[in-house]
């Protein structure tokens, strides 16, 4: 081997470098554009980058959901698309997938995840009863209020602490369900809701082990046991990378038998499973699939394409194939994990380990003189859209909402900005284009103010809310 000048980030580390496992075949422009024209876009859109035209964006870290490029496999099946009303084709080849990467025996297809939260909160909640899960969402949370559920935090303590390093911050802590049951009785607990990589603890993991003490738990209690699927690949690869006794297993294996612990699950196909729009809720009871088979005609559509169409589920179909490849899955999460080693090596504080979808900004450390009623995080986001026309979005004070009881602030612990990586989209340079914002950004933190909220919607505030700089 000749002498070279460079070295790779591998070689560097003493190890071989890892590459995405496809070539590009299709591009899509960005479009640059200056300051002024940013500073006039942001303040159009209320200081809220969910209400800025993608068109005046450079990289898009908005959300990992429908955000995907699909491969040549899944395009060609959206040729295949079979649009009859009924029966479609496409459906039974959801269903096989589905049956044999998750294992759910009924399966229901809905037009996202929110469609499939709210229907399993329909059938399965009565007014008054509680629903325990690690650590809210907000679409789901949202359903299980609004089918008079009561929302009950169990996700273990390590979960709102930014620093932690514990390697499976998605866990729920066994004691805090059991104190659960125990004090308001089984009968008064709908079921217990474990969402996979937990979205708003920065993408983390629940461990093999959590997960069948959790279901030792249940059976205990005689209560059902459900689960948040959207993004349960990327859980399968930390088990794998993370848990003894599963660093040789195929990450398809560990998701079936994560989920064989499981009642059944809803999904957003819009993460994992590689596509633009879907989604599905999947179960193994009979009685319950007949009403979900039911509920489904009056909201999405009829049983055999819930509000999609043939070819969205072809192209789901053979997401899912694609997706539970160890390949893939060792790219994707890899190049979350790039960006955040480039954030942590220039000191930039980030949730910690590293989750599998995005990086979160800690906006608590990264402006500690801005009060959380003046909304950080929210302000971070304006501030790297203004930077380089980075797209992000916020995840603290503004996404908790308000307590439905008391109308007041939600306070979570957690004040993040989230920048979220979409699948098979960017390239190692994007990374090192965004990282190098966050960092101009941080430079400047001392000069930034908070912001004000001027307008407030009931439902999901963060989509649509608007703001001034204080
Ligand atoms: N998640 C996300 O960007 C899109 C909407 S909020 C900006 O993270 C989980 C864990 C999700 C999720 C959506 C849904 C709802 C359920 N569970 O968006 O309706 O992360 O397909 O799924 C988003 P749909």
């Amino acid at each position: 081997m000749g002498e070279h000048k460079f070295k790779t980030m591998g070689e560097q580390a003493g190890r071989r470098s890892w590459a995405e496992p496809w070539k590009i075949k299709m591009v899509e422009p960005l479009r640059m554009t200056t300051r002024a024209e940013r500073e006039h876009a942001i303040r159009e859109a209320g200081y809220n980058t969910f209400l800025l035209r993608s068109a005046d964006v450079y990289i898009d870290l908005l959300t990992d959901s429908g955000t995907s490029a699909m491969s040549d496999r899944q395009w060609a099946g959206m040729m295949l698309g079979d649009e009859a009303y009924a029966g479609s084709v496409n459906f039974y080849h959801l269903e096989e997938a589905v049956q044999a990467f998750y294992g759910y025996k009924y399966l229901v297809p809905t037009h996202q995840g929110r469609g499939a939260e709210h229907l399993i909160s329909q059938a399965g909640i009565k007014k008054g009863q509680y629903v325990p899960g690690n650590m809210y969402f907000t679409t789901t949370r949202l359903h299980q209020e609004m089918a008079g559920g009561i929302f009950t935090d169990v996700i273990i303590d390590e979960a709102h602490d930014p620093q932690s390093l514990h390697p499976f911050k998605g866990n729920i802590d066994l004691q805090k369900l059991e104190d659960l049951f125990r004090a308001k009785g089984p009968e008064n607990v709908a079921y217990v809701s474990l969402a996979g990589t937990v979205n708003m603890a920065g993408g983390q993991p629940v461990s093999m082990e959590n997960v069948k003490a959790l279901r030792e738990l249940c059976d205990r209690y005689g209560v059902k046991l459900y689960l948040d699927a959207t993004r349960m690949v990327e859980n399968a690869y930390f088990i794998q990378q993370r848990e003894d006794g599963y660093g040789s297993t195929p990450v398809a294996t560990i998701l079936k038998e994560f989920c064989s612990y499981t009642d059944g699950a809803w999904m957003s196909g819009k993460k994992d499973h590689l596509v633009n729009i879907g989604g599905w809720l999947a179960v193994n009871d009979w009685n319950l699939f007949e009403e979900l088979r039911n509920l489904v005609v009056v909201y999405e559509g009829l049983h055999t394409y819930g509000g999609l169409a043939g070819r969205d589920m072809e192209a789901m179909a053979i997401g899912i194939r694609e997706s539970v490849s160890d390949d893939h899955i060792r790219a994707r999460v890899g190049q979350v994990q790039y960006l955040g080693q480039l954030l942590t090596d220039w000191e930039i504080p980030i949730v910690q380990p590293v989750g599998g979808h995005a990086i979160f900004v800690d906006a608590r450390r990264f402006y500690p003189h801005i009060p959380q009623d003046e909304f950080p995080a929210q302000m971070l986001a304006a501030q790297l859209y203004l930077d380089s026309g980075i797209r992000s979005m916020e995840r603290g004070i503004v996404s908790a909402g308000r307590d439905p009881l008391t109308g007041e602030h939600r306070h979570p612990r957690l004040e993040l900005t989230r920048l979220t990586i979409p699948r098979r989209v960017y390239t190692e340079a994007h990374m090192d284009v965004v990282a190098e914002s966050i960092n101009e950004v941080y430079k400047e933190r001392k000069n930034t103010r908070g912001l004000k909220m001027i307008y407030e919607p009931h439902y999901l505030r963060f989509f649509q809310a608007r703001f001034e700089p204080l």
